[in-house]
């Protein structure tokens, strides 16, 4: 009898334990760290016998955090409490520390190795030690160590050997940030998760628990700074009640190696500071940002810096006192500089009484300032010379300002990608940029090149990715819109990976490591932007969108306020042809590009045909490489871009019964409306476009 109620109660707590984890397993909460138990017995040997114990010495928060995560993910994975302890080896240990904190790494691994990986790098090194297998994590400082533990926790995630490491990394790319895009009153611009998850009604009294997850996620794929507001900003997150509530957030993200930073309003002195004037050269306005940098700093010492929108879609900046972007961002510069303080000041302009072609403005702007701005400044420039287009070709501004770092902003949130109802995987679109050779310094001067400092080497480097986090339970609001923060971060840290590979990590750690489930989903995103190309904005078209929301199909819009917030200054479709003509017997936009770029795009017969309506306006009879006329192939474009919508449905309904019915569901349902989506794209811009063709 005892027996038996001894093995019903165990029965019981196995059953609690199961539905305890299905349940965190299923609501995409815990994103790409689900740790949850390894079913291979022999893996599970495998990694057990190099994970009996954890040998710490030091009590840094980024060591200790570290600690936690091995300890929560080891035994999530591996079913066994691992024992923590400063010395003694007994058994497959993980040693973890710094060679300033832990002896054993001291004599372990040698100082001149730890010291090539620099201030975020780290090693992991299996080793045998006193006829124990070893596996080292040792860098130069505690964070280093924390991403370490996390490069450890995704091989075992992803079921990876972990018997003979000999791992060494460093970040690319310095300054690896998330821009969000939120108000102070808790909405999120082009947010599509929720609200904010900043409670910024609650702080510095409450602090939510989640901002902690936050930070693990991010620390887990090198993301080391958050600007915590909107580009457009409010001048208040610059008064003392903000500042010690950021503050609050800042001592939960700083363990995890993350500094945060602010949008800020350039018409904060007048704003909030009382001032008559925010003129960049009036001594008065630079005291002011100068005392307040020292408040900031006083309450938030690793405080990152300033992020600034500047005389941009009505922005407040410098130019309104007859000063330069230069002006306005060196007088900040001046103001952080004592405390290691950066500005990132946007390129994101496009007065069109500069030029009547919206992508040309940027760089008639910027490139005469090159040279121009003191050494803690980025200017932070967006992919393409557009605004996230679903395709763009590169900004022309990377390779045609040399002598100023230029940190790259990509949109992670869904703007104009079908927000977080389409499936749509971005890694590609971000590595095609990354990729484009921008022949500024001679072939194979990369974009990722420029933005990592490597062409001109600069040691400032950033790259930044407007957020697409909410409060929605899954973060992302999309399942699938998480790999695209997964993607973001570990391109930041290495702007040289494949998406393909970064997508094989996710699927693993996030849905599973069933080679036909792996397979699928990999196949489902491989494909998933240019199915939305597709049925979208084909060949180079771009700015379709239905205004405001930016998310249905509106070709025929017409803004009566500004002629480059309408559809049809981007197309230009008539009875002559489709296309906005930027070649040289156009608005010359193509000359923005080094040669042989230059040339190449300036012709339609040489210019690559994804690109082809960007530049060049054509006759719907255009011969297309396909043998199709443009018109027809226009039209094959956005079939085929519903067609692979449809093959993405199907396969994803052959994933049933392999994956949690709960997040099945959820991605099922968004899928169709993708594809009604898609359809809707499809039939309403064909019907448009045709209208012009002559039949
Ligand atoms: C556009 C968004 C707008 C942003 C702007 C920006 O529609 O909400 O404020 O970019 O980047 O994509 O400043």
């Amino acid at each position: 009898m005892k027996v038996y109620s001894k093995k019903v109660g165990l029965i019981v707590l196995a059953l609690v334990s199961f539905i305890a984890a299905n349940a965190a397993a299923k609501d995409g909460y815990r994103l790409w760290l689900r740790y949850d138990r390894i079913t291979e017995h022999e893996l599970v040997a495998q990694y057990k016998g190099h994970t009996t114990q954890l040998i710490i010495e030091e009590k840094a928060p980024a060591i200790t955090a570290a600690k936690d995560e091995l300890m929560e993910g080891l035994n999530g994975m591996l079913g066994e409490k691992i024992s923590v302890k400063e010395r003694g080896l007994k058994g497959g240990a993980i040693i973890i520390g710094t060679p300033e904190g832990s002896s054993i790494i001291r004599r372990l691994v040698s100082r001149t190795d730890i010291r090539l990986m620099g201030d975020e790098g780290y090693i992991i090194r299996s080793i045998v030690h006193d006829n124990h297998p070893v596996t080292l994590i040792a860098a130069n400082r505690p964070v280093g160590v924390l991403y370490g533990a996390f490069h450890f926790l995704r091989l075992i995630q992803t079921r990876k050997p972990i018997d003979r490491l000999s791992i060494t990394e460093a970040p690319r790319v310095q300054r690896r940030l998330l821009n969000h895009w939120d108000n102070l009153n808790g909405s999120v611009e082009r947010g599509y998760a929720g609200n904010s998850i900043w409670k910024w009604d609650e702080l510095p009294e409450k602090v939510d628990k989640r901002y902690k997850d936050y930070a693990r996620a991010n620390a887990s794929i090198g993301i080391n700074g958050t600007a915590l507001n909107n580009v457009n900003s409010q001048a208040e997150i610059l008064t003392d009640k903000y500042i010690k509530k950021a503050a609050k957030i800042a001592d939960v993200l700083r363990p995890y190696g993350i500094h945060v930073y602010f949008s800020v309003k350039f018409s904060a002195p007048v704003e909030i500071g009382g001032l008559t004037t925010s003129d960049p050269l009036d001594p008065g306005v630079q005291k002011w940002w100068q005392e307040k940098a020292g408040e900031i700093y006083k309450k938030i010492p690793d405080f990152g810096g300033f992020l600034v929108k500047a005389y941009s879609e009505g922005q407040p900046g410098p130019q309104k006192y007859g000063r330069t972007h230069a002006d306005g961002a060196n007088m900040l510069a001046k103001a952080l500089a004592p405390y290691g303080g950066i500005v990132m000041w946007r390129s994101f302009v496009y007065d069109l009484s500069i030029d009547s072609d919206r992508t040309k403005c940027a760089y008639l702007e910027f490139v005469p300032l090159d040279g121009k701005f003191n050494d803690n400044v980025l200017v932070q420039t967006k992919n393409g010379p557009v605004d996230f287009q679903p395709r763009e070709p590169f900004n022309p501004l990377f390779g045609a300002m040399p002598k100023t770092p230029l940190m790259m902003e990509l949109q992670i949130t869904q703007e104009y990608t079908g927000q977080a109802r389409h499936l749509v995987y971005l890694a590609p679109q971000w590595k095609e940029v990354l990729d484009s050779d921008t022949y500024a310094k001679g072939k194979d001067t990369t974009v990722a090149k420029i933005v990592d400092g490597s062409t001109e080497g600069h040691t400032l480097s950033g790259i930044a990715g407007v957020s697409g986090i909410g409060s929605d339970r899954n973060w992302s609001g999309h399942h699938f819109s998480q790999a695209n923060w997964y993607a973001y971060g570990r391109l930041a840290w290495n702007p040289y990976l494949t998406s393909a590979d970064i997508a094989d990590e996710w699927i693993r750690m996030t849905w599973s490591n069933d080679p036909g489930v792996v397979n699928t989903i990999a196949k489902i995103m491989a494909g998933a932007w240019e199915a939305c190309v597709d049925y979208m904005t084909p060949l180079g078209l771009h700015h379709l969108m239905a205004e405001g929301h930016h998310y249905g199909p509106g070709p025929d819009h017409v803004n009566p306020i500004r002629d480059d917030w309408s559809s049809t200054y981007y197309h230009k479709a008539d009875q002559n042809g489709i296309g906005f003509n930027r070649s040289s017997t156009g608005t010359k936009g193509t000359g923005q590009y080094a040669e042989p770029l230059k040339t190449m795009w300036d012709l339609p017969q040489t210019c690559p045909e994804k690109y082809l309506l960007w530049f060049h306006h054509l006759p719907w009879t255009f011969p297309m490489s396909s043998g199709r006329t443009l018109w027809e192939e226009i039209d094959f474009r956005y079939n085929r871009g519903v067609d692979e919508v449809i093959v993405m449905q199907q396969d994803w309904a052959s994933l049933k019964g392999k994956i949690d019915q709960e997040r099945f569901d959820h991605v099922a349902e968004r899928l169709a409306m993708q594809l009604e989506n898609a359809r809707e794209w499809r039939d309403v811009c064909i019907k448009y476009f045709g209208g012009f063709v002559e039949k």
